[in-house]
Protein backbone atom coordinates (compact mmCIF):
# COMPACT_ATOMS: atom_id res chain seq x y z
CA UNK A 1 0.00 0.00 0.00
CA UNK A 2 1.90 2.85 -1.15
CA UNK A 3 1.81 5.80 1.93
CA UNK A 4 0.01 8.70 1.82
CA UNK A 5 1.84 11.42 2.88
CA UNK A 6 -0.93 14.06 2.46
CA UNK A 7 -2.32 16.28 5.22
CA UNK A 8 -6.19 16.62 6.27
CA UNK A 9 -6.65 20.65 5.56
CA UNK A 10 -7.25 20.68 9.10
CA UNK A 11 -4.07 19.57 10.53
CA UNK A 12 -1.97 22.30 12.36
CA UNK A 13 0.54 23.65 10.06
CA UNK A 14 3.47 22.43 11.71
CA UNK A 15 2.04 19.13 11.77
CA UNK A 16 4.77 16.58 11.17
CA UNK A 17 5.33 12.62 10.08
CA UNK A 18 3.81 12.04 13.66
CA UNK A 19 0.72 13.08 12.37
CA UNK A 20 -1.94 10.13 12.46
CA UNK A 21 -4.67 11.18 11.07
CA UNK A 22 -4.09 11.37 7.38
CA UNK A 23 -5.77 12.08 4.33
CA UNK A 24 -7.03 8.68 2.29
CA UNK A 25 -7.98 8.72 -1.49
CA UNK A 26 -12.21 8.71 -0.68
CA UNK A 27 -14.34 5.68 -2.75
CA UNK A 28 -16.14 7.17 -5.59
CA UNK A 29 -19.52 8.67 -5.33
CA UNK A 30 -20.96 11.43 -2.45
CA UNK A 31 -22.50 11.42 0.54
CA UNK A 32 -25.97 11.30 1.14
CA UNK A 33 -27.22 11.32 -2.46
CA UNK A 34 -25.12 14.45 -3.61
CA UNK A 35 -22.97 14.12 -6.59
CA UNK A 36 -19.37 13.10 -5.71
CA UNK A 37 -16.16 14.91 -5.82
CA UNK A 38 -14.06 16.37 -3.00
CA UNK A 39 -15.47 19.58 -1.28
CA UNK A 40 -14.14 22.83 -1.56
CA UNK A 41 -10.99 23.26 0.18
CA UNK A 42 -10.63 20.00 0.68
CA UNK A 43 -7.05 18.16 -0.24
CA UNK A 44 -6.86 16.45 -2.87
CA UNK A 45 -6.38 12.92 -3.06
CA UNK A 46 -2.99 11.68 -3.89
CA UNK A 47 -3.36 8.59 -5.37
CA UNK A 48 -6.33 9.32 -7.81
CA UNK A 49 -6.76 5.75 -8.65
CA UNK A 50 -6.38 3.79 -5.40
CA UNK A 51 -7.06 -0.35 -5.89
CA UNK A 52 -10.11 -1.44 -4.87
CA UNK A 53 -10.23 -3.68 -2.02
CA UNK A 54 -12.11 -6.76 -1.51
CA UNK A 55 -14.48 -7.13 1.15
CA UNK A 56 -11.68 -9.86 2.84
CA UNK A 57 -9.10 -7.47 2.83
CA UNK A 58 -11.01 -4.92 4.29
CA UNK A 59 -12.13 -7.80 7.47
CA UNK A 60 -8.55 -8.85 7.41
CA UNK A 61 -6.92 -5.49 7.71
CA UNK A 62 -9.33 -4.02 9.87
CA UNK A 63 -9.21 -6.97 12.54
CA UNK A 64 -5.16 -6.94 11.65
CA UNK A 65 -4.95 -3.21 13.12
CA UNK A 66 -4.15 -1.63 9.84
CA UNK A 67 -5.16 1.89 10.74
CA UNK A 68 -5.10 2.71 6.56
CA UNK A 69 -7.43 -0.05 5.88
CA UNK A 70 -9.33 1.54 9.00
CA UNK A 71 -9.75 4.56 7.31
CA UNK A 72 -11.17 3.31 3.86
CA UNK A 73 -13.28 0.89 5.57
CA UNK A 74 -14.86 3.85 7.18
CA UNK A 75 -15.22 5.38 4.07
CA UNK A 76 -17.06 2.62 2.63
CA UNK A 77 -18.98 2.52 5.18
CA UNK A 78 -20.22 6.17 4.82
CA UNK A 79 -20.12 6.09 1.04
CA UNK A 80 -23.71 6.76 -0.56
CA UNK A 81 -22.93 5.35 -3.84
CA UNK A 82 -25.35 2.31 -4.22
CA UNK A 83 -22.45 0.00 -5.94
CA UNK A 84 -20.73 0.43 -2.35
CA UNK A 85 -23.63 -0.22 0.08
CA UNK A 86 -23.85 -4.57 -0.58
CA UNK A 87 -20.32 -4.44 -0.39
CA UNK A 88 -20.22 -2.33 3.09
CA UNK A 89 -22.82 -4.36 4.91
CA UNK A 90 -20.90 -7.62 3.96
CA UNK A 91 -17.60 -5.66 5.53
CA UNK A 92 -20.31 -5.12 8.55
CA UNK A 93 -21.53 -8.25 9.13
CA UNK A 94 -18.11 -9.82 9.02
CA UNK A 95 -16.64 -7.51 11.61
CA UNK A 96 -20.08 -7.71 13.61
CA UNK A 97 -18.37 -10.83 15.85
CA UNK A 98 -15.44 -8.42 17.06
CA UNK A 99 -17.49 -5.85 17.88
CA UNK A 100 -19.13 -4.38 20.77
CA UNK A 101 -15.84 -4.53 23.53
CA UNK A 102 -16.05 -0.86 24.18
CA UNK A 103 -17.72 1.74 26.79
CA UNK A 104 -19.17 4.19 24.72
CA UNK A 105 -19.61 7.68 25.83
CA UNK A 106 -21.63 10.65 24.68
CA UNK A 107 -20.93 14.35 25.18
CA UNK A 108 -22.98 16.93 24.58
CA UNK A 109 -23.46 20.40 25.60
CA UNK A 110 -24.00 23.80 23.59
CA UNK A 111 -21.82 24.86 21.58
CA UNK A 112 -18.42 26.59 23.26
CA UNK A 113 -19.07 24.41 26.41
CA UNK A 114 -15.74 22.71 25.78
CA UNK A 115 -16.93 19.68 24.93
CA UNK A 116 -13.76 18.88 21.83
CA UNK A 117 -11.87 20.43 24.54
CA UNK A 118 -12.79 18.19 27.39
CA UNK A 119 -12.60 15.06 24.51
CA UNK A 120 -9.11 15.64 23.92
CA UNK A 121 -8.16 15.51 27.54
CA UNK A 122 -9.89 12.98 28.41
CA UNK A 123 -8.58 11.29 25.42
CA UNK A 124 -5.02 11.90 26.32
CA UNK A 125 -5.98 10.61 29.70
CA UNK A 126 -7.02 7.59 28.50
CA UNK A 127 -4.37 7.09 26.14
CA UNK A 128 -1.68 7.12 29.09
CA UNK A 129 -4.00 4.87 31.05
CA UNK A 130 -3.42 1.96 28.06
CA UNK A 131 -6.82 2.65 26.32
CA UNK A 132 -7.03 2.87 22.47
CA UNK A 133 -9.50 5.92 21.40
CA UNK A 134 -11.85 6.79 18.64
CA UNK A 135 -13.50 9.98 18.62
CA UNK A 136 -16.55 10.08 16.59
CA UNK A 137 -19.04 13.56 15.83
CA UNK A 138 -22.42 13.04 14.72
CA UNK A 139 -23.39 16.64 13.61
CA UNK A 140 -26.02 16.89 11.19
CA UNK A 141 -25.29 20.10 10.24
CA UNK A 142 -21.72 19.80 9.38
CA UNK A 143 -22.10 20.68 5.56
CA UNK A 144 -22.61 24.10 6.64
CA UNK A 145 -20.13 23.97 9.63
CA UNK A 146 -17.82 21.52 7.76
CA UNK A 147 -17.76 19.48 10.72
CA UNK A 148 -17.50 21.51 14.39
CA UNK A 149 -15.43 18.27 16.11
CA UNK A 150 -12.95 20.22 13.76
CA UNK A 151 -14.04 23.31 12.61
CA UNK A 152 -11.40 24.93 15.00
CA UNK A 153 -8.10 23.82 13.90
CA UNK A 154 -6.42 24.74 17.31
CA UNK A 155 -8.73 21.59 18.84
CA UNK A 156 -7.41 18.20 19.53
CA UNK A 157 -4.10 18.82 18.42
CA UNK A 158 -2.46 16.68 20.64
CA UNK A 159 -4.68 13.80 20.58
CA UNK A 160 -4.83 13.83 16.33
CA UNK A 161 -0.90 13.16 16.49
CA UNK A 162 -1.07 10.02 18.86
CA UNK A 163 -1.21 6.68 17.51
CA UNK A 164 -3.20 5.48 20.41
CA UNK A 165 -6.49 7.90 19.10
CA UNK A 166 -8.41 8.13 15.92
CA UNK A 167 -10.18 10.83 15.23
CA UNK A 168 -13.11 10.86 12.59
CA UNK A 169 -15.01 13.65 11.94
CA UNK A 170 -18.90 13.42 11.40
CA UNK A 171 -20.25 12.47 7.79
CA UNK A 172 -20.61 15.13 5.84
CA UNK A 173 -24.43 16.39 5.39
CA UNK A 174 -27.78 14.84 5.08
CA UNK A 175 -30.44 13.72 7.37
CA UNK A 176 -29.57 13.12 11.43
CA UNK A 177 -30.53 9.64 10.34
CA UNK A 178 -28.11 9.33 7.71
CA UNK A 179 -25.72 10.54 9.88
CA UNK A 180 -26.56 8.46 12.49
CA UNK A 181 -26.20 5.37 10.69
CA UNK A 182 -23.16 6.42 9.32
CA UNK A 183 -21.74 6.69 12.92
CA UNK A 184 -22.67 4.27 14.47
CA UNK A 185 -21.45 1.86 11.82
CA UNK A 186 -18.41 3.72 12.00
CA UNK A 187 -18.52 3.06 15.60
CA UNK A 188 -18.73 -1.31 14.78
CA UNK A 189 -15.72 -0.72 12.79
CA UNK A 190 -13.44 0.96 15.28
CA UNK A 191 -14.36 -1.43 17.86
CA UNK A 192 -13.26 -4.59 15.46
CA UNK A 193 -10.17 -2.51 14.88
CA UNK A 194 -9.57 -2.91 18.72
CA UNK A 195 -10.58 0.79 19.88
CA UNK A 196 -11.77 0.15 24.02
CA UNK A 197 -13.19 3.97 24.14
CA UNK A 198 -15.52 5.77 22.14
CA UNK A 199 -16.19 8.76 22.43
CA UNK A 200 -19.01 10.93 20.73
CA UNK A 201 -19.17 14.29 20.26
CA UNK A 202 -22.78 16.38 19.43
CA UNK A 203 -23.36 19.22 18.93
CA UNK A 204 -25.91 20.67 21.07
CA UNK A 205 -29.06 21.28 18.58
CA UNK A 206 -32.26 19.68 19.40
CA UNK A 207 -32.63 16.15 18.14
CA UNK A 208 -28.82 15.22 18.09
CA UNK A 209 -28.96 14.42 21.51
CA UNK A 210 -31.26 12.16 21.94
CA UNK A 211 -29.78 10.26 18.71
CA UNK A 212 -26.34 10.13 20.36
CA UNK A 213 -27.99 8.99 23.52
CA UNK A 214 -29.39 6.26 21.55
CA UNK A 215 -26.06 5.21 20.62
CA UNK A 216 -23.53 5.22 23.58
CA UNK A 217 -24.13 3.75 27.06
CA UNK A 218 -22.42 7.03 29.07
CA UNK A 219 -23.82 10.26 27.95
CA UNK A 220 -22.10 12.99 29.43
CA UNK A 221 -23.71 16.99 29.60
CA UNK A 222 -20.94 19.21 29.63
CA UNK A 223 -22.20 22.71 31.38
CA UNK A 224 -21.09 26.22 32.71
CA UNK A 225 -21.41 27.84 35.80
CA UNK A 226 -23.42 30.97 36.00
CA UNK A 227 -24.83 30.90 32.56
CA UNK A 228 -28.35 30.19 33.07
CA UNK A 229 -30.21 27.38 32.36
CA UNK A 230 -32.24 29.38 29.70
CA UNK A 231 -29.16 31.01 28.41
CA UNK A 232 -27.48 26.64 28.09
CA UNK A 233 -30.46 26.05 26.27
CA UNK A 234 -30.47 23.06 28.47
CA UNK A 235 -33.39 21.19 28.69
CA UNK A 236 -34.84 19.49 31.41
CA UNK A 237 -35.61 16.65 28.95
CA UNK A 238 -31.55 16.83 28.00
CA UNK A 239 -31.10 16.51 31.86
CA UNK A 240 -33.33 13.82 32.29
CA UNK A 241 -30.65 12.06 29.17
CA UNK A 242 -27.67 12.49 31.04
CA UNK A 243 -25.35 9.97 33.33
CA UNK A 244 -23.51 12.38 34.46
CA UNK A 245 -23.35 16.35 34.93
CA UNK A 246 -20.17 18.21 33.93
CA UNK A 247 -19.45 21.31 34.72
CA UNK A 248 -16.35 22.65 32.83
CA UNK A 249 -14.38 25.90 33.17
CA UNK A 250 -13.89 25.00 36.96
CA UNK A 251 -10.59 27.16 36.54
CA UNK A 252 -9.47 30.31 37.92
CA UNK A 253 -12.22 32.89 38.94
CA UNK A 254 -14.67 30.51 37.73
CA UNK A 255 -13.59 28.18 40.37
CA UNK A 256 -15.71 28.60 43.26
CA UNK A 257 -18.71 29.29 41.03
CA UNK A 258 -18.64 25.87 39.18
CA UNK A 259 -18.62 24.38 42.94
CA UNK A 260 -21.43 26.22 43.61
CA UNK A 261 -23.86 25.28 40.20
CA UNK A 262 -22.44 21.77 41.10
CA UNK A 263 -24.43 21.80 44.54
CA UNK A 264 -27.11 22.82 42.83
CA UNK A 265 -27.22 20.87 39.93
CA UNK A 266 -27.13 18.20 42.62
CA UNK A 267 -30.23 19.03 44.00
CA UNK A 268 -32.36 19.03 41.01
CA UNK A 269 -31.10 16.04 39.69
CA UNK A 270 -32.53 14.78 42.82
CA UNK A 271 -36.22 15.03 41.50
CA UNK A 272 -35.81 13.99 38.04
CA UNK A 273 -36.03 10.57 37.11
CA UNK A 274 -32.29 8.83 36.52
CA UNK A 275 -31.37 8.30 32.82
CA UNK A 276 -30.02 4.96 33.52
CA UNK A 277 -31.94 2.59 35.85
CA UNK A 278 -30.25 2.18 39.34
CA UNK A 279 -27.80 4.76 38.56
CA UNK A 280 -27.91 8.16 40.15
CA UNK A 281 -27.10 11.10 37.98
CA UNK A 282 -24.35 12.99 39.50
CA UNK A 283 -23.12 16.78 38.66
CA UNK A 284 -19.04 17.29 39.09
CA UNK A 285 -16.81 19.71 37.80
CA UNK A 286 -13.44 20.00 35.87
CA UNK A 287 -11.05 22.02 33.77
CA UNK A 288 -10.54 20.72 30.47
CA UNK A 289 -7.73 23.06 30.15
CA UNK A 290 -5.93 22.10 33.41
CA UNK A 291 -7.31 18.94 33.44
CA UNK A 292 -8.57 18.45 36.97
CA UNK A 293 -11.51 16.44 37.46
CA UNK A 294 -11.10 14.36 33.68
CA UNK A 295 -9.69 11.56 35.59
CA UNK A 296 -12.66 11.85 38.45
CA UNK A 297 -14.79 11.73 35.43
CA UNK A 298 -13.02 8.46 33.87
CA UNK A 299 -13.55 6.84 37.36
CA UNK A 300 -17.28 7.40 37.55
CA UNK A 301 -17.65 6.00 33.77
CA UNK A 302 -15.92 3.03 34.95
CA UNK A 303 -17.96 3.04 37.88
CA UNK A 304 -21.16 3.14 35.61
CA UNK A 305 -19.74 0.37 33.68
CA UNK A 306 -19.52 -2.16 36.62
CA UNK A 307 -22.72 -1.29 38.22
CA UNK A 308 -24.46 -1.49 35.25
CA UNK A 309 -22.82 -4.44 33.49
CA UNK A 310 -23.03 -6.88 37.03
CA UNK A 311 -26.82 -5.23 36.97
CA UNK A 312 -27.23 -6.24 33.49
CA UNK A 313 -29.04 -2.79 32.32
CA UNK A 314 -25.35 -2.41 30.43
CA UNK A 315 -26.24 -5.50 28.43
CA UNK A 316 -30.28 -4.58 28.16
CA UNK A 317 -29.75 -0.87 26.75
CA UNK A 318 -27.43 -2.15 24.53
CA UNK A 319 -29.87 -4.31 22.70
CA UNK A 320 -32.47 -2.25 23.18
CA UNK A 321 -31.03 0.22 21.38
CA UNK A 322 -29.79 -2.45 18.52
CA UNK A 323 -33.58 -2.75 18.15
CA UNK A 324 -34.25 0.94 18.10
CA UNK A 325 -31.72 1.03 15.36
CA UNK A 326 -33.73 -1.26 13.26
CA UNK A 327 -36.94 0.26 13.13
CA UNK A 328 -35.03 4.00 12.97
CA UNK A 329 -34.07 2.95 9.72
CA UNK A 330 -37.08 1.06 8.64
CA UNK A 331 -38.94 4.52 9.53
CA UNK A 332 -36.42 6.60 7.54
CA UNK A 333 -36.91 4.44 4.58
CA UNK A 334 -40.97 4.60 4.93
CA UNK A 335 -40.57 8.02 4.94
CA UNK A 336 -38.48 8.75 2.01
CA UNK A 337 -40.53 6.35 -0.10
CA UNK A 338 -43.84 8.10 0.82
CA UNK A 339 -42.67 11.44 0.11
CA UNK A 340 -40.40 10.20 -2.90
CA UNK A 341 -43.92 8.57 -4.21
CA UNK A 342 -45.38 9.67 -7.50
CA UNK A 343 -49.02 9.85 -6.34
CA UNK A 344 -48.46 11.51 -2.97
CA UNK A 345 -46.52 14.38 -4.92
CA UNK A 346 -49.21 14.45 -7.08
CA UNK A 347 -51.92 15.53 -4.30
CA UNK A 348 -49.91 16.68 -2.22
CA UNK A 349 -50.04 20.50 -3.13
CA UNK A 350 -54.09 19.78 -3.56
CA UNK A 351 -54.37 18.69 -0.18
CA UNK A 352 -52.45 20.85 1.60
CA UNK A 353 -54.07 24.00 0.57
CA UNK A 354 -57.73 22.18 1.30
CA UNK A 355 -56.19 21.76 4.89
CA UNK A 356 -55.08 24.87 5.07
CA UNK A 357 -58.07 26.96 3.57
CA UNK A 358 -60.50 24.86 6.13
CA UNK A 359 -62.08 22.87 3.63
CA UNK A 360 -60.72 19.47 4.85
CA UNK A 361 -59.86 17.98 8.08
CA UNK A 362 -56.43 17.06 8.85
CA UNK A 363 -57.34 13.63 9.79
CA UNK A 364 -59.15 13.04 5.92
CA UNK A 365 -55.89 15.22 4.42
CA UNK A 366 -53.70 12.30 6.30
CA UNK A 367 -55.86 9.75 4.82
CA UNK A 368 -56.08 10.76 1.77
CA UNK A 369 -52.53 10.74 1.04
CA UNK A 370 -52.04 7.77 3.15
CA UNK A 371 -54.27 6.16 0.42
CA UNK A 372 -52.64 7.48 -2.15
CA UNK A 373 -49.76 5.55 -0.89
CA UNK A 374 -51.09 2.44 -0.06
CA UNK A 375 -53.16 1.97 -3.47
CA UNK A 376 -50.16 1.87 -5.44
CA UNK A 377 -48.01 0.91 -3.51
CA UNK A 378 -49.06 -2.05 -3.20
CA UNK A 379 -50.23 -2.52 -6.90
N1 LIG B 1 -10.90 28.38 30.85
C1 LIG B 1 -11.26 27.29 30.19
N2 LIG B 1 -11.54 27.35 28.86
C2 LIG B 1 -11.92 26.22 28.23
C3 LIG B 1 -12.04 24.98 28.91
N3 LIG B 1 -12.46 24.07 28.02
C4 LIG B 1 -12.57 24.69 26.83
N4 LIG B 1 -12.26 26.00 26.94
C5 LIG B 1 -12.28 27.00 25.87
O1 LIG B 1 -13.62 27.17 25.41
C6 LIG B 1 -13.65 27.38 24.00
C7 LIG B 1 -14.59 26.37 23.34
O2 LIG B 1 -14.07 25.07 23.50
P1 LIG B 1 -14.47 23.87 22.54
O3 LIG B 1 -13.81 22.66 23.08
O4 LIG B 1 -14.21 24.20 21.12
O5 LIG B 1 -16.04 23.80 22.75
P2 LIG B 1 -17.16 22.93 21.97
O6 LIG B 1 -17.81 23.84 20.98
O7 LIG B 1 -18.13 22.53 23.03
O8 LIG B 1 -16.48 21.76 21.35
C8 LIG B 1 -12.21 27.27 23.54
O9 LIG B 1 -11.70 28.56 23.39
C9 LIG B 1 -11.51 26.53 24.65
O10 LIG B 1 -10.15 26.84 24.76
C10 LIG B 1 -11.73 24.96 30.31
O11 LIG B 1 -11.81 23.95 30.99
N5 LIG B 1 -11.36 26.12 30.88
MG1 LIG C 1 -16.41 21.04 19.33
Amino acid sequence: MSEIKQKPDWAPANAGAEFTTQIMAGVEGGHDGLPGGRREGAARPVTPKRRRLSVDEYVQGVLAGDRNVLAQAITLVESNAPAHGAMAQEVLRQLLPHTGNSIRVGITGVPGVGKSTTIEALGMYLCEQGHQVAVLAVDPSSTVTRGSILGDKTRMEQLSRDPRAFIRPSPSSGTLGGVTRKSRETMLVCEAFGFDAILVETVGVGQSETTVRSMVDFFLLLMLAGAGDELQGIKKGIMELADALLINKADGDNKLRARAAKAEYNRALHYLAPATEGWQTRAFTCSALTNEGIDEIWRVIEDFRQKTQASGVFEKRRRKQTLEWVYAMVEEHLLRSFFEHAGVKHIRADVERAVIEGQMPPTVAAQELIGKYEDSATH
